[in-house]
This record gives structure tokens, sequence and C-alpha cells, in this order.
């Protein structure tokens, strides 16, 4: 099913038109036709030459009543705009094609009725040149008489060649049905209607509704009059909802495929139109069916801050129209560059903002990842995103820049950390968690890669290239130690060998000796030999019997108690001994 929008000036024949194409009435309130005159949408359908069914959403052309207007062309991507042959272009045939090309309706054909009555030819000259202006751009047209059928098989073959043009819409795609009517039907409850312009709706689905606390439950379909277990886009659909009261919803109000949307009351826009500056402080937002006031705040040239008096699930790349409710005016498009936007507080923010906004247009991934640097692909998705890539941890995406430089700055901090605590087996990745300013310990364990490692819970620079010769002085520093493995070099020594503060450092890290104090190095397994000798004790032992046993000096055998404490080898009695933990 193909659905479409009717445009044009009040009684130029759009609903004349609609029934001598559909056989149905489109007016459907009886005021309506007592007036004569279209207040509010009305849809009728029917079946073209091609066997293709089309929808139309007709819609009123007097000018008090063109946010109704609004509501019905909002979600739909085609337009037949009409005017009649004898009066012309006039005003509502203007405002209703700003509204078209504000919305960036791509699609639509130009029907010049009434040519009964006059001859059409002047007035599709006009109409073309004002159609070719906008987001339609060169449009076919037609001139027919919706009272004596004369051009309306041209018609249809014309609509037949519009819809085959039109984009095919995406199956697979979220949800975000706009409500445009809602009504109850005596045994089955609520019933709310739109155009579903893309994916797909089943029996049994729950959804979100906009302004509502909790989820509705779809209890029944119908489209065009016919019940349906689903109903794919693009249609018009009638849903029958379980859970919700007909007062609590109506005409511009959302059902949300759950999770898929985030509701948003401030957003940053590019201004299609008239220049932001002449833009009023306070503007009505037209997006879907739903209308809501909004504040302006300029940014830049065509940028500005939208804070919205009723939250509206949003997406980045969204269009909506803005009108000076004063004027009675399109005031222009705007296109959605932001749904989660940055505060302004800090002076030159709004400046910067600006800048920032200059180069953006639609849900970009690349883009959002430079602006957002870390983000949850969940969030991407809800802004609009339709395709955030792989995650690098988790749920989380990166930039790949800023990836990579937190990548190198973890590696800085794990070596910075080996130095300032060089008995530590590596940084505890919460400590880096938090050094790096990352919201998830995953981040931080993704992060890792050789030579780093990750081992329970800490990270460090693993076994690292060991220069050769650093290897040769650190064996030096321990020859005439003999086979006193406990014993360590006195500093002299360190500092003749040239075994300073970086050096010891790098032997650490390259697993060669532990570092007990300043100065003060063992070979690297010497702590877990001593552990085993301390084990063979016979009872608790002070630090004297320690030394002892270990054949060794206060200067190594209180730092390395000392160590054994902090790391649970031993526990530190109250009479001052130790005994070593078992288990
Ligand atoms: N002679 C003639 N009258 C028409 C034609 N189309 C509509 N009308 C008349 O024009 C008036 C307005 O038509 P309507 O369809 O209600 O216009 P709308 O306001 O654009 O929906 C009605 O009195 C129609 O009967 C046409 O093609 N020829
Ligand atoms: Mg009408």
């Amino acid at each position: 099913m193909h659905v479409l929008a009717t445009a044009g000036h009040v009684d130029h024949g759009k609903s004349t038109l609609v029934r001598a194409l559909t056989g149905m009435e489109p007016d459907r309130w009886a005021e309506e036709r007592r007036r004569g005159m279209t207040i509010d949408l009305g849809f009728a359908w029917t079946s073209l030459p091609s066997g293709a069914t089309v929808a139309f959403v007709d819609v009123p052309g007097h000018e008090r009543f063109v946010g109704n207007m609004l509501a019905g062309v909002g979600p739909v991507p085609a337009a037949v705009v009409v005017v009649a042959a004898d009066e012309g272009w006039r005003a509502q045939s203007a405002e209703h094609l700003a509204a078209l090309d504000a919305l960036d309706v791509r699609h639509g054909l130009l029907v010049v009725t009434r040519s009964d009555l006059a001859d059409p030819g002047p007035a599709i000259e006009h109409a073309r040149a004002e159609i070719a202006a906008t987001s339609l751009g060169t449009v076919e047209a037609v001139a027919v008489s919706g009272v004596t059928g004369a051009g309306l098989d041209e018609l249809r073959a014309a609509l037949d060649r519009l819809v085959a043009e039109l984009p095919a819409p995406d199956p697979a795609a979220a949800v975000r049905l706009w409500i445009d009517r809602s009504f109850t039907v005596k045994g089955a409850g609520t019933v709310v209607t739109g155009t579903l312009g893309a994916g797909e709706l089943r029996v049994g689905d729950e959804l979100e509704l906009t302004g509502a606390a909790r989820p509705v439950r779809v209890r029944g379909l119908q489209s065009l009059g016919a019940a349906a277990e689903r109903v794919g886009a693009v249609a018009r659909v009638a849903i029958n909802l379980r859970g919700v009261d007909k007062d609590t919803i109506g005409r511009g109000q959302a059902l949300l495929t759950p999770g898929r949307f985030r509701l948003t009351d401030l957003i940053d826009v590019r201004v299609h139109g008239d220049p932001v500056a002449d833009l009023p402080a306070t503007v009505t937002l037209h997006t879907g069916s739903a209308a809501v006031s909004a504040r302006v705040r300029p940014l830049g040239a065509d940028t500005a801050r939208l804070r919205l008096h009723t939250p509206l699930p949003l997406r980045i790349g969204d269009r909506a129209l803005l009108r000076d409710p004063g004027r009675h005016h399109v005031a222009g498009g705007v296109t959605v560059l932001d749904v989660v936007p940055p505060g302004l507080s800090r002076r030159g923010a709004a400046a910067t903002r600006a800048a920032q906004l200059e180069s953006m247009s639609g849900p970009d991934l690349s883009s959002e990842l430079h602006r957002r640097l870390l983000v949850r692909r969940a969030d991407l998705l809800r802004m609009g995103v339709s395709d955030p890539g792989e995650p690098v941890a988790g749920d989380w995406l990166a930039d790949p820049a800023h990836w990579a430089g937190l990548g190198e700055r973890l590696a800085r901090e794990v070596v910075q950390h080996a130095a300032e605590h060089p008995l530590e087996p590596g940084a505890p990745v919460e400590a880096l968690r938090h050094r790096l300013g990352l919201p998830d310990r995953a981040l931080v364990e993704a992060l890792v890669r050789p030579p780093l490692v990750n081992r329970r819970g800490r990270i460090s620079t693993g076994a690292a290239d060991v220069p050769a010769e650093l290897v040769t002085t650190v064996e030096r520093a321990f020859d005439g130690l003999g086979d006193r493995p406990f014993a360590a070099p006195d500093a002299y020594r360190l500092s003749e060998l040239g075994l300073g503060t970086r050096q010891l450092g790098a032997a650490v890290r390259a697993g060669l000796v532990v570092q007990l104090a300043d100065n003060v190095i063992l070979r690297a397994d010497a702590p877990r030999r001593a552990a085993q000798v301390l084990a063979g004790l016979p009872g608790p032992f002070t630090v004297s019997e320690a030394r002892r046993a270990l054949d060794t000096s206060r200067r190594v055998a209180v730092p390395l108690l000392e160590l054994f404490d902090t790391t649970g080898v031993t526990r530190h009695l109250p009479d001052d001994r130790r005994v070593v933990e078992t288990g």
C-alpha cells in the first residue's frame, strides 16, 4: 500500500477528487458535509490500474485548520497538490507547499481540478513553477474535473507512476506510529489510527506510548477496514489497544517499538528557510502528528537550540516544521542534529556549539562517535544511528582515534604505576578505570593488548623486552653473594654498576628482580622462596628470627615482612611477631 496526502487551498476540489477516485467519502463529520468543507483529516483508498493500493489522507485547506493539515502530512512521504483551474494559485496553495518543502517531502503530483470551469493551462504553469522551487522538484501535472470525470484515467496512470518511484519502506525498522485519530468502538475499546511509515505491527505487540507510564498492547489491527494479524509499512492502520483509556490518548502521541526511541525536550537543529535571527522566540514545532510549543535559542547562522514544551520521540535526521503561532506562517523546516545536546553554561559555549553543528547533517556513525567518544550502542540506536557497528567492549562503541589514544594512555599509566609501586603485580583495573575516566571496567580490560597483560584484575607490562645489557648488569650485582638467595646487593654496589631508579624500575618490570625499598632488590623468585623458609619455622617469629632463618640483613627482612603482611603471606601479631598464613 502507498499513502498520499492531499494539499491545496480550500474549495479547490481536494475532497471531490478523492471522492471521485475512491468512491469513498473523505469528509467524515456531519458538520463537514453540512458545511461542504473539510475540517479534519479524511481517509479513503482505492486500487490503481497496476493493482497497487493507494490510500489518501485528505487534508483541510482552510487556513484555520493548518494544524490538522500538518498532522496528516507529517508522517506521509508523498503529496497530491491540488489547484483549481478557475482560481489558480492561492494563499493556502503556497502555505501547504511551504509545509511540504519544510518537511522535505520529495514526491508529488500536481492536479489541476475544476478544469471544466476554466482553462487549466495558466494554473498548471504557475503551480509547476512554484513546486519546482521546493523539495518536490519537477512534478507531473494532470488536469481533471472531479464533476465530469474528465482526466481521471490519466490521473490514475500518473498516480501509478508516482507510487512506483516511492522509496521502499524498511520492514525491519523500529515502529514510530504517530496517532492522528483516537476513538472508542463499542465492545472493542480504544482505537487509534495512523500512517505506518516503516516497520511492522502485529497483534499482541507491546508498544511504548509517549506520555504514558505503562506500555500498551495491540489487541487488534485493521488496515483499510479489514482485520489483520500483522500490518507492514507503508500502511494506514487502525490499532485496538489494551491497557489504555481513550481520554489519555490522542493525536500527537506516538506508539513506539520499546527501547528504540528516547523522548527529548531539548534538540539542536539546522533551520531551513527563514534566517534563524528572524525566528520568533517561541514557535510551534510540528513533526509527525505532533505540534508542540518550543523556545528558540539561536546558535549559528542556520542552527538553533529548541526547548520543547512536551518531550517528543525524535531522532537525529528527523525533519520538523516551525510555525510562527502569531503570524500563522510556516517559518521553516528543521533537521534534527542532536537529541542529547551538551549544556551551554560556560562562556562561549554557544559559539563553540554553533561551530560544531556547522558540519553536521544526518545520523552519521563516525561523526556521532567523534562527538561522543564513547557511547552505548543502544543509545546510538535510540538517537537514530541505524547501523552502529561493533562494540569495543560490552555495549560500548568508541571513536577509533579516541580508543587508540586510550590504549596508549593505559600503557603509560601501567608503566607509571609499576614505577611507583614496583612490588605490586600490576595496576588494579579499577584504579586504571578511574585514572582514565572510563565508565566501565570492561573498557579497561578491552584496552589491554600485548605487551600488557591482565592477571586477576591487575594489569602489568608483562614480559617486556629486556635489554641483554641490563640482565648482565643485574646478574653482576648479585655476584659475590654466593648461595645467600635473600641477601641484597648493597647501595654502593648498585651505584657502581649504574643501577639507578630507572634501571631498577626496568629490571622490576622485566621480572628480573623485586624491589623492596629504595636500593633494596632481590631476585624475582626470592619472596616466594622466603615464604617457604618462614613457613618451616616452628611457630610465630620475630624480625630477628626471620632474618637469621633467611640469612639476610634487617635492611631486607623488614620491608620483606611488610610486603608479606600486605599481600597476606604473613599476619602481624599484637606482640610484634608474625605467623605465615596457611591456605
Ligand atoms: N465544476 C466543478 N466543481 C468542482 C470540481 N471539484 C470540486 N468542485 C466543487 O468545488 C467545491 C469545493 O470542493 P471540495 O472538494 O470540497 O474542495 P476542498 O476544500 O479542496 O476539499 C464543491 O462545491 C465542489 O462541488 C470540479 O472539478 N468541477
Ligand atoms: Mg476538502
